[in-house]
């Protein structure tokens, strides 16, 4: 019974959202998301805690699987991801935190991978990154979203901090790729040190916590520097190397920043970033980025079609009845194929999807009224 339920849902969030983006973007469709109640909401949100507390603060996983960056409530960008890369099932997924904010769907973005990691625990993994907290989500627009959705008496929000406190910090691929949403510090504590930092994680006062979730990397310093973020380093690749070295890992992957192919890589492709929401807050016209690992360690950059930055109200929410009838509708094989930008023509010139052109979007049909 329960797990029908999570299933539904999930079916329920899939069909509604059929992947077809390109049609979307041309306005031949119209946008849909599914509104879920309150309390399922809030047994989804209690389900994923559970996991995520019996996780260990570094996850161990094995290759091959695809590593997800920052989507910031691009929900279209997370969805295409999906439809190009395989669902759960087939593809194993881990994302690197920075699920909410900034953009417009953190809610659905969030419970969409919430529901893949309930229905598929072992193909889903998820490591917290900087947004996730109350603090930064208070300012950032995930909580404006949820009073909005949910009204502001509600408990949504406070069961999706507490689901936050218990993401784990790191992950190592095969014990050799450590990823982890921003870098490193000074006095980096081991990884069995790392695992040992207990949660709930409530705010950023653990220096290696603040450390984790907040540096950057650079090319052009030696050593560790404050960072202009105000919080977290930047770190070198002297740094970088004897860190490493001392966990006898060879590649950091991270996330954090916003990089105009989706993926890059500095220090002799010692370390990746990987940002997955394209055209990011509508303000950069970045393309949407996947790192594939192959068996062996072997590291793909994927690059992904732009989307344009759709608004929130853009989209037609439909009340979400689950009903054993829903089916997947995602590729249930993974394309190896790389789509290069040029594919991006597909999609119409806009940067962004602003409501005076959503008017021009087909009618909601009958059936789905
Ligand atoms: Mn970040």
């Amino acid at each position: 019974m329960e797990e029908s339920f999570f299933k539904g849902h999930l079916n329920a969030f899939l069909s509604m959202a059929k992947v077809d983006v390109p049609s979307y973007v041309q306005m031949k469709k119209s946008l849909m998301l599914p509104l879920f109640f309150e309390e399922d909401v809030i047994m989804i949100i209690r389900k994923a805690e559970s996991i995520f507390m019996a996780e260990n603060t570094v996850l161990n996983i094995e290759s091959p699987l695809v590593v997800v960056g920052d989507v910031h409530g691009h929900v279209f960008d997370l969805i295409q991801i999906l439809s190009v890369m395989g669902c759960p099932g087939s593809t194993k997924y881990l994302f690197l935190g920075d699920i909410v904010d900034r953009g417009e769907f953190s809610l659905e973005t969030c419970l969409l991978i919430y529901l893949l990691k309930i229905v598929y625990p072992e193909d889903v993994y998820i490591i917290r990154g900087n947004h996730e907290f109350g603090s930064m989500c208070n300012s950032f627009g995930f909580s404006r979203e949820v009073n909005k959705t949910y009204g502001r008496d509600s408990r949504v929000l406070e069961e999706f901090y507490s689901s936050f406190s218990y993401l784990p910090l790191v992950a190592m691929v095969d014990q050799k790729i450590i990823c982890l949403h921003g870098g490193i510090g000074p006095n980096m504590p081991p990884i069995e040190q790392i695992s040992a930092i207990k949660r709930p994680i409530k705010d950023f006062s653990d220096p290696t916590v603040s450390a984790i979730l907040w540096s950057d990397p650079s090319a052009f310093i030696h050593g560790f520097h404050s960072s202009n973020r105000g919080i977290g380093f930047v770190f070198g690749e002297d740094s970088l190397i004897s860190y490493m070295d001392e966990i006898k890992a060879s590649i950091m992957i991270r996330g954090h920043e916003c990089v105009s192919k989706g993926v890059s890589s500095i220090m002799q492709d010692r370390v990746y970033t990987v940002f997955s929401a394209s055209n990011y807050c509508g303000t950069s016209q970045n393309q949407s980025g996947v790192l594939k690992i192959g068996e062996n360690q072997s590291i793909s950059p994927i690059i992904l079609p732009q989307i344009p930055y759709i608004e929130r109200n853009c989209v037609v929410f439909k009340t979400a009845f689950i009903n054993e009838s829903h089916s997947f509708t995602c590729n249930s094989s993974p394309t190896k194929k790389v789509i290069s930008s040029s594919t991006s023509i597909l999609f119409p010139k806009h940067k962004i999807i602003t409501k005076s052109m959503c008017s021009r979007l087909a009618q909601i049909p009958n059936f789905l009224k």
